[in-house]
């Protein structure tokens, strides 16, 4: 691989190019004209404008990707995490070109995508499912297998995933009125109708593995990240290792997550997302086969760039380490050009900028002093990853690094002070917060 073309925008195209940039690969940035003075593409040793503002002509845009990457003569892609990173057809097409795409096979995306065959195969490996329909549900089924496992139940879209089309479901009379709401939304949204249910699982934790598989079979997982911080599925705090998981309940979430990625082949580096009830029970949710936003805290508490392995993997090396010692606690703290009230999108210019630093303390961003952020991308701004011996030593770095930390200019807002209050809770402090947390926060 002599030359990689970043698929992708913000602070996750710094990330890439940095890593490839000391790997001495030559990076390609693509870039709509919204981001042409991006902080992507000034470290790019070439960029490449790729059409209008909007994700749909530009990022999302595979004929016009795809047109770069011909022109640009880079023979991989890294597609970042959003945008075409999970998009089967993409990866398809750039392997047809003959280049090489950053990530698991077309067919591998494809399984993953269908939450219903991931669960099959969770199923068959001995990963533990939340109670449910076996499969996708018609009107008769979803009333049969809902009054087994009594309410309340969840709809999900089998083409969802994330957070998007699901549905919490109190009672029979509220399952018969929304049930075929919910296919139609389904078949709407993504094509496909096909919904399953599940027993809706109260207050309970997200946890997340990570893992690494070469081409040949090596699987290596990464541990867990909590990433229960969280507002309408936007995560806004993730921190490893979890302290809600003992030894042994880890070594066995990561023997099952290893033995499902080699039951499906998995190559690259992945995410299998799991709930955690308030019993200690983890139950499968879904697997992610991107870089994920949160990938720093593993970095760093294991010491390894997860970056540079995605692409010594697709590049067809061996996956020959032992896995690293994991050392200390990482919090990730993501901060958004948003309003600390409403939640909603402030883009500006950015005329005051102040970075954190000292020992222990990661900023991962694409700003600078002049820099606007733009309006048709997502808000984030920069990730403020903090390292401490103890978990009590990360959040009160977290806290001193979120007091340094300086952004202002005209319109633009942060959630720099949410993250203090959040950081600052006893329910974090103690470690007993869930994914509802922010929500009753903000009661
Ligand atoms: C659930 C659940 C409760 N019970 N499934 C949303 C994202 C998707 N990956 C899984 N999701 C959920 N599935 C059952 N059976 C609650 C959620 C959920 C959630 C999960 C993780 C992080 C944030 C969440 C916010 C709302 C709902």
């Amino acid at each position: 691989m002599q030359s990689l073309l970043i698929a992708n925008r913000g602070e996750i195209a710094v990330r890439v190019i940095r890593t490839a940039k000391e790997m001495g690969i030559r990076t390609i940035a693509i870039y709509s004209e919204a981001d042409a003075n991006s902080m992507h593409v000034k470290l790019a040793d070439k960029g490449i404008c790729i059409g209008p503002p909007e994700p749909s002509k530009s990022y999302l845009d595979t004929p016009r990707i795809m047109s770069a990457l011909e022109v640009s003569g880079a023979d991989a892609v890294h597609p970042g995490y959003g945008f075409l990173s999970e998009n089967p057809k993409f990866a398809e097409i750039v392997r047809a070109s003959g280049k090489i795409f950053v990530g698991p096979s077309a067919e591998t995306l494809e399984l993953i995508g269908d939450k219903v065959k991931a669960k099959e195969v969770a199923k068959k490996v001995g990963l533990p499912l939340v109670p449910g329909s076996d499969g996708p549900v018609d009107f008769q089924k979803a009333l049969e297998v809902a009054s087994k496992i009594g309410y309340p139940i969840v709809i999900k879209a089998a083409a969802g995933g994330g957070g998007r089309g699901i549905r919490v479901i109190n009672n029979e009379k509220e399952l018969r009125e929304k049930l075929p709401l919910a296919m139609q939304e389904a078949q709407v949204a993504f094509g496909d109708g096909r919904v399953y249910i599940e027993k809706y699982l109260i207050n309970p934790k997200h946890i997340e593995i990570q893992v690494l598989a070469d081409k040949y079979g090596k699987v290596l997982t990464l541990g867990e990240r909590e990433c229960s911080i969280q507002r309408r599925h936007q995560k806004l705090i993730e921190e490893a290792p979890s302290s809600y998981l003992t030894e042994e309940k880890r070594r066995e979430m990561e023997e099952l997550v290893a033995e499902f990625c080699r039951e499906i082949g998995y190559e690259g580096a992945g995410t299998v997302e799991f709930l955690v009830d308030q019993e200690g029970n983890f139950y499968f949710m879904e697997m992610n086969g991107r870089i994920q936003v949160e990938h720093p805290v593993t970095e760093i508490v294991y010491g390894i760039d997860l970056v540079e392995w995605q692409i010594r993997i697709a590049r067809g090396e061996k996956l020959n380490i032992q896995k690293p010692e994991r050392r200390g606690y990482a919090i990730e703290c993501r901060i958004n050009a948003e309003d600390p009230n409403t939640f909603l999108p402030s883009p500006g210019m950015v005329e005051e900028l102040y970075l954190p630093g000292g020992y222990g303390v990661r900023v991962d961003t694409h700003l600078y002093c002049g820099y606007s952020v733009p309006p048709y991308y997502d808000s984030l701004l920069a990730k403020l990853i903090c390292w401490g011996q103890t978990r009590e030593e990360a959040i009160k770095r977290s806290i001193r690094a979120l007091e340094e930390f300086r952004i202002s200019g005209s319109g633009l807002k942060t959630n720099i002070e949410f993250h203090k209050r959040v950081l600052s809770s006893r329910e974090f402090q103690q470690g007993k917060h869930h994914i509802r947390f922010v929500e009753e926060l903000m009661i």
